[in-house]
């Protein structure tokens, strides 16, 4: 990256999270971040569309090492560059940075030049502000359909075996419509789907036809009449997109396998010989996993095929996608080409890509709208709620200012924030709330409540995997399977199940009503390691909340100093009134109490 030779200042502008140009409310805005790294030094942004305006940057916090330093100004004419460039004052005098680095005179540093229309626009998906999304893995979620449950299938609430492909459960589509009123009643307004379409295993990660549901899921018109009751309910729907392999079931490796070399096919894959063996695979498969090989999609055939799987669901009326393992595809412009096509179709339509790690080149507003925010919710909040580890209060701020500050505001709004998924152990068990089959230890239901709410304060769009909310437990064991198990619909499987369902309800409604948990901007209040304690506050749509949390399992108390007036804590539902000193909160940890500013 483009930095100071004294490595201490860092920007670069062709990032978006250093230059993000915001459209939206009738106007533009260019929100510039500097990334510092010595203390006593105040930057300003010197900027001229017509003549040179100096604005003062503010401290905004830390991403890793870096302080972030930030400033808005509002684009008057699109049409025209905006010059600029940074200017330093700290213990050496005034220092002034462009594109040369850092120099004593402006001139020597150079200036920075954005031509606002060329870059790409990046709006946020309305439809996401507010929402909260539920991941559904189809086999497992509800069974609407016992006619077309494959033989052998395992009876609903039978152990899950540690090879989830090949066991199956019996979910289908006709369950999920079902159960879509009970989805409804929580609040849920978007749906992330497991692979539905035709596939070798019960994952459905292997497709088989990428045209035509899984005939144990149901069919095309299940497939619609799923999404016309969803859209009813005021619920979208997106779907998991596989594109880096298929599975050996899929026409053209079946055609490769039949002609060898002959088969016009073959180039669609990586081989490395012919006859194909799949028991010692002589090709390129992911992670080495023989049923899915993967394909070369530098092949424009390739290519061409998959945009028109884009192009025919999107079509269809699905709101989005989740891309599966999208890094894995490296060819240069695929993914770029795949928003072109889907936003072609529908403007408004959610696209997430599976990206553990914290790698913003993929939120410049020319691929993904979001990524899995594994960073944030399972690799943050639930080692902080869980309490172990040495995560503690500094941490999770760092956590949370990182996922705040290494995207534009935009992703930052979108990001999909799972705190567990069919990937990772399930929320509430790496909580201690132990293992399927018990009743969820009692102090972990309340590190869930807290954790949750917290997520729910932050920005981004929370995402509740199927069962969390009913307090549902991991099998045994770290695997991916072992959060598979079938939904426990039955009442009181799980005592605590009605208690965490209730208060994720409110969460969701809480979401909707209240603009200032959704903004992109997280104010930090206080830190208090000892206390296992801390506080942020949101602000947005003119309105001011404020999240105080703790995971000590006692009572804990904090004076937000500076905040005056009267004050209504949303999930206790009770009145507030700050002293001379400023706001008294209590908390019963572990608890996150989300308090609104009412006069
Ligand atoms: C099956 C068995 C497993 C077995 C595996 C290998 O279920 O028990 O270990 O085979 O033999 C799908 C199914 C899996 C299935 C797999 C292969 O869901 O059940 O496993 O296909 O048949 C990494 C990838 C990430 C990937 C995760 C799982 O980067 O993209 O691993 N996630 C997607 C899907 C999966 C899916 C596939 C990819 C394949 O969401 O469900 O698997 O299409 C770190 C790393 C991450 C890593 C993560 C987890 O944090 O940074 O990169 O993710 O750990 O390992
Ligand atoms: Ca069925």
């Amino acid at each position: 990256e483009p930095q100071d030779a004294s490595g201490s200042v860092l920007f670069d502008p062709s990032r978006r999270a250093d230059v993000n140009l915001v459209e939206g409310d009738g106007q533009i805005r260019l929100v510039f971040r500097l990334r510092l790294r010595q203390p006593g030094v105040t930057p300003r942004v010197e900027w001229r569309q017509a003549g040179w305006t100096t604005l003062s940057m503010e401290d905004v916090g830390l991403l890793g090492e870096w302080a972030v330093f930030q400033a808005v100004i509002h684009v008057q004419d699109p049409a025209r560059p905006v010059v600029y460039r940074f200017c330093l004052s700290g213990p050496e005098g005034e220092r002034f940075f462009g594109p040369a680095g850092l120099a004593p005179e402006p001139e020597a540093a150079g200036s920075f030049q954005l031509h606002p229309g060329t870059q790409a626009s990046f709006p946020v998906v309305a439809w996401t502000r507010g929402r909260v999304f539920y991941q559904v893995f189809p086999d497992r979620f509800a069974n609407g359909d016992p006619s077309n449950d494959p033989p052998g299938t395992t009876p609903w609430g039978g152990a899950v075996r540690p090879d989830t492909g090949s066991q199956y459960f019996g979910g289908d589509l006709a369950g999920l419509i079902d159960r879509l009123d009970y989805l409804q009643d929580l609040g849920v307004g978007g749906l992330y789907l497991n692979p539905i379409f035709s596939a070798g295993s019960s994952h459905g990660y292997d497709t088989v036809d990428y045209l035509r549901i899984d005939p144990r899921l149901g069919d095309l018109d299940t497939f619609r009449t799923l999404l016309d009751e969803a859209h009813r309910r005021e619920m979208r729907v997106i779907l998991d997109a596989v594109f880096n392999h298929t599975g050996t079931g899929f026409w053209a490796f079946q055609d490769v396998a039949e002609r060898g070399a002959a088969s016009r096919y073959k180039d669609w894959y990586h081989f490395h010989g012919f006859p194909v063996n799949v028991e010692v695979p002589n090709y390129e498969a992911w992670w080495n996993v023989p049923s899915l090989p993967k394909l070369r999609v530098s092949n424009p055939d390739v290519r061409a095929y998959l945009m028109g799987v884009a192009r025919y669901w999107t079509r269809l009326g699905i709101d989005g996608w989740r891309l599966d393992v999208p890094n894995e595809i490296r060819e240069p412009g695929f993914w770029e080409e795949f928003r072109l096509v889907v936003k072609g179709i529908n403007p408004e339509a959610y696209i997430v890509g599976e990206i553990w790690h914290v790698e913003p080149e993929w939120l410049e507003g020319t691929c993904f709208d979001a990524v899995m925010n594994y960073p944030l919710g399972r690799d943050a909040l639930v080692p902080f709620f869980r309490g172990k580890g040495g995560f503690g209060a500094r941490e999770l701020d760092r956590a949370v200012q990182r996922a705040v500050l290494a995207y534009p505001e935009q992703a930052v709004t979108m990001n999909f924030n799972v705190v567990g998924s069919h990937d990772t152990a399930r929320v509430l068990t790496a909580l201690g709330g132990g293992n399927l089959g018990v009743e969820p230890d009692p102090g972990a239901v309340r590190r869930l409540k807290a954790l949750m709410s917290f997520l729910f304060a932050l920005p981004g769009v929370p995402v509740i995997y199927y069962g969390d909310e009913r307090g549902m437990l991991g099998e045994k064991g770290e695997d991916w399977d072992a959060q598979r198990a079938p939904m426990p619909w039955d009442e009181g499987a799980v005592r605590a199940g009605a208690e965490i369902f209730d208060h994720l309800r409110k969460l969701v409604r809480l979401r909707r009503q209240h603009p200032a948990l959704v903004g992109p901007v997280v104010t930090r209040l206080a830190l208090d390691d000892a206390q296992g304690l801390y506080a942020c506050a949101r602000g947005g749509g003119g309105e001011e909340v404020v999240a105080v949390t703790t995971r000590e399992a006692r009572r804990v108390h904090v004076v937000l100093a500076g905040l005056t007036g009267r004050f209504r804590d949303l999930v206790r539902d009770e009145s507030l009134h700050a002293g001379g000193q400023g706001l008294n909160v209590e908390l019963d940890g572990p608890e996150t109490r989300l308090i609104v500013k009412e006069s």
